[in-house]
């Protein structure tokens, strides 16, 4: 059966008013803003992030930059060390960071968390390359990466116009009311977790995002991305997360998105920064940070050993990814193994 998209309510007749923000977010269990982000700095964005990806090599050579024209050949995406090349290179951008602390992001989530909000230290592009929907980020809860508590909230904007087909954010309203984490099972889209979704109603919303659109929503409430299923475009993202200032935060959200073995530092992060004003902001905070939760991920490691000893295509290019920078763990002999049975 195929699943029918409709269209998010929009709240900006809202803004300002944090009750009401905060009664939308608890009944729906999003927000979705037009406009809320300016677009002149979103495209100034747009144009250093897609100048990274263009000496990286991944976009057509003599196409419009803005136009963010792949090269499918280069496909990529996190957990390959390739992917890690580029985005490490963007997560050195100041603008980027930056962006995670626009006066209009901040505003919104202070009336979303009624009160001084702590915009996290990690935040996450995506760099999504076309036809490559068997990587795409599958159902899930953000809370088993995230975690720390369960209010937190994603802010997922796109940077550039992002219709349908490119593969923006789509949602269940209200699924974080069951105020508890859905199981997760083994998946190759960024984040190897995903829920069932004959688990799931189909309500599912999403829209033609815009420039400047921003989706705000509940670590509890389930999301997928849609597959970019454009001929030849990139699709660029952010997402960043806020709660309030006066909770606890799970302690690697201060450490920088992604990498294991080869994650990049902050120092190397504000090599070149201009300004120190964002550099370690959360070190005089004294927040108290919380351990991190293992077993959703230990329980896909384990479905995908499974699953890859048996043949499953996925399974095996998952671990194959994973063995590209691990190579000496526990689990990377157990993914050698598995791949060798
Ligand atoms: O942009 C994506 O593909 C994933 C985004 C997501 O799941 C999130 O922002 O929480
Ligand atoms: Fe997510």
């Amino acid at each position: 059966m195929s699943t029918y998209y409709g269209e998010f309510s929009v709240s900006n007749d809202a803004l300002g008013d944090g009750q009401e923000l905060r009664r939308r977010m608890d009944e729906d269990g999003y927000l979705f803003i037009k406009g809320l982000l300016d677009p002149g700095k979103l495209l100034a964005l747009r144009q250093e992030i897609l100048q990274v990806c263009r000496a990286g090599g991944w976009l057509i050579e003599s196409t419009e930059l803005m136009e963010g024209v792949a090269d499918v050949s280069r496909q990529c995406t996190e957990g390959d060390p390739e992917y890690l090349e580029v985005y490490h290179e963007i997560y050195k951008l100041e603008s980027f960071h930056r962006s995670g602390h626009w006066p209009e992001v901040l505003d919104v989530m202070e009336n979303v968390v009624a009160g001084s909000v702590l915009p996290h230290p990690q935040k996450i592009a995506r760099l999504w390359f076309p036809k490559y929907t068997e990587h795409t980020t599958p159902i899930h809860q953000d809370y088993v990466h995230f975690q720390g508590v369960y209010d937190t909230y994603t802010c997922w904007a796109p940077v550039g116009d992002c219709p349908r087909e490119l593969g923006g954010l789509a949602l269940l309203p209200g699924s974080h009311k069951i105020n508890a984490v859905h199981a997760h099972h083994f998946s190759l889209g960024a984040g190897a977790l995903a829920i069932d979704e004959e688990e799931l109603p189909r309500d599912w919303l999403t829209t033609d995002y815009e420039i400047g659109d921003s989706l705000i929503f509940h670590s509890l409430t389930v999301h997928q991305a849609l597959p970019n299923v454009t001929e030849d475009r990139l699709r660029v993202s952010l997402d960043n997360r806020y709660q309030s200032a006066e909770f606890a935060i799970a302690g690697h959200m201060l450490e920088p998105h992604i990498g294991g073995e080869a994650a990049i530092t902050w120092e190397e992060i504000y090599k070149n920064w201009e300004s120190t004003e964002l550099q370690y902001y959360w070190k005089d905070l004294e927040l108290e940070t919380l351990a991190w939760i293992e077993k959703w991920g230990v329980q896909a490691f384990e479905e995908a050993l499974d699953r890859a000893r048996q043949g499953d295509p996925q399974a095996r290019h998952n671990l194959r990814r994973m063995l590209k920078s691990d190579t000496q763990s526990d689990s990377a002999k157990r993914a050698t193994a598995a791949l060798a049975e």
